[in-house]
């Protein structure tokens, strides 16, 4: 009786196992790009020239690999074949983004390019067809010139100008597309675009230029989300948010615990707490720990606007779901006196005094950037929900880094760790996630990295004029994922036929 007891048991593990291994009924699956990483074709027809195209070609040395964004995976012509793979992959949706200065050459609409509409009415049709839904990004880092030599996001027209541009997006293309989301990383945007000069335009404006743009990218996300409401909602009953980057930060000690707060503040906070909190306006202690930083600097008063009461009440709850982009992980601790502190996001925390470190345990990757803790995914999204409250989350980006070969098993490793980690969010500690989108679907133009390190679920040739892309073999595992609805999947997985 003994044996049977003992393989009824096992049944029962095995069973519970496998349950705990599925994903909610209902949880999407998806995987995305951007379009200066992916489109090329930064000049045909009558495309505008953005911040990108302009920035690589002036400045080739800040490329590692002298590379650019002219062709990249040249999805411009290859937009059928993208479609193929995110249908092999079985994907519920693909997130795409729009170039601005390809559907409005000068910035605004007062020409709206026929080959640019045409080129993401393709692309969505196609996705539409096949049954996988858009997720579409307005705005990910590709501002038409003629706007940049305004100012960009420093200017406070951008948020009329975005508005404008969401309008034409929305028309276009809103009766397809069911889920928005207007920009992409602002910290990017502004903390690590004027801090550190490394990305687009290029242009280091230290203690002032990020905390100016942080304002106005939060008043042209509001009019965006406002204008959806107020205009679109009823017609097409999709959805809108931003994607923010969430770099988790934990206290490299207890007695850091307030500083790691303070943190966590000033990197998620100043560009959640004005759109997402019950109050609005900007985080607690942030506006006093800036004012301070400035005062120290020996400037005469804090660089960092405030807002008007009408402004708290534009930004306040101009959202329907948090979009989530999270990679990695860092602790906290007071820097040392007079100890060297690099600049946010990609280095310390200057204006908080604050050294960041990664634990011992965390692995590294390919990245300097990058370091792997899975546990930081679940730890982010309970810290949101305790913030914020009981909001939809979607995961608009997680992936890793590594370098070219189709063997991917990192990748594999990665994604069943960080996905475990999802799905504790999920059943022990309560967090309403409903969507995961893999970064990336093909390898593409990661920026400063050029084409140095692969996020792609698939490989992409790019010394082949074709951009032949081929599936990795974390895409089979992935597809098989997606398959199963679960993270128990067959060990031959590789078996499904993808390309
Ligand atoms: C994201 N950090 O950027 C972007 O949305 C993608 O375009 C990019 O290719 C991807 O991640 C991979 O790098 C990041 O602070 C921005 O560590 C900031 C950080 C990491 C990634």
């Amino acid at each position: 009786m003994a044996w049977l007891l003992a393989v009824v048991l096992s049944a029962v593990a095995a069973g519970c196992y496998a349950k705990d291994l599925d994903f909610p009924a209902g949880f999407k699956f998806g995987a995305a790009t951007a379009s200066y990483q992916v489109e090329g074709a930064w000049n045909v027809s009558d495309k505008g020239v953005n911040i990108w195209d302009k920035f690589v070609h002036d400045n080739p040395s800040v490329i590692k690999d002298l590379s650019n964004g002219d062709v990249a995976c040249d999805s411009y012509h290859n937009w059928e074949r993208d479609i193929e793979m995110a249908a092999e992959l079985g994907l519920d949706y693909y997130r795409l983004s729009l170039s601005w200065a390809r559907i409005l050459p000068t910035g605004l609409p007062n020409k709206i390019s026929e080959d640019g509409v045409k080129y993401y009415n393709n692309l969505i049709d196609g996705l539409v067809a096949k049954g996988i839904d858009c997720m579409v990004t307005i705005y990910h880092w590709d501002l038409p010139l003629p706007l940049q030599e305004l100012g960009g996001w420093t200017n406070p027209l951008i948020a009329d100008w975005f508005e404008d541009y969401a309008r034409v997006v929305y028309t276009l293309f809103g009766d397809r597309v069911k889920l928005w989301l207007t920009i992409n990383e602002p910290i990017v945007v502004c903390d690590a675009t004027y801090n550190s000069g490394v990305t687009a335009p290029g242009y280091l404006s230290p203690d002032l230029g990020a905390y100016i743009c942080n304002k106005h990218v939060l008043l042209a996300h509001a009019k965006a989300w406002r204008l959806y409401d107020k205009e679109f909602r009823s017609k097409f009953n999709g959805r809108v948010s931003l994607a923010n980057h969430l770099l988790w930060i934990e206290a490299a000690s207890d007695k850091y615990e307030d500083l790691a707060e303070l943190a966590r503040q000033n990197a998620v906070g100043r560009y959640s707490h004005p759109i997402f909190s019950k109050e609005g306006g900007w985080p607690p202690g942030i506006e006093e720990a800036i004012a301070k930083a400035c005062i120290e600097k020996g400037y005469p008063k804090s660089n960092f606007p405030s807002f008007t009461l009408e402004e708290i009440e534009l930004v306040r709850g101009t959202y329907d779901y948090y979009g989530m982009n999270h990679y990695t992980s860092r602790l906290i601790r007071d820097a040392l006196p007079g100890e060297n502190l690099t600049v946010w996001p990609f280095g310390d925390c200057p204006d908080l005094h604050g050294k960041m470190e990664t634990a011992e345990n965390w692995s590294e990757s390919v990245v300097y950037w990058f370091y792997l803790n899975p546990e930081g995914i679940r730890k982010q999204m309970a810290w949101l929900k305790q913030q914020y409250g009981d909001l939809e989350i979607m995961i608009t980006e997680n992936g890793m880094p590594t370098y070219a070969g189709l063997n991917d098993t990192t990748r594999i490793d990665f994604y069943k760790s960080y996905l475990e980690q999802v799905l504790l969010s999920i059943k022990e500690d309560g967090v309403n996630v409903t969507h995961y989108t893999a970064w990336t679907l093909m390898d593409n133009f990661e920026w400063g990295d050029g084409y140095t390190t692969k996020f792609g679920l698939y490989e992409v040739d790019f010394e082949d004029p074709k951009r032949t892309r081929t599936p990795r073999e974390s895409a089979y595992y992935y597809a098989s994922i997606i398959k199963n609805h679960s993270l128990d999947v067959p060990a031959n997985y590789t078996d499904i036929t993808l390309s």
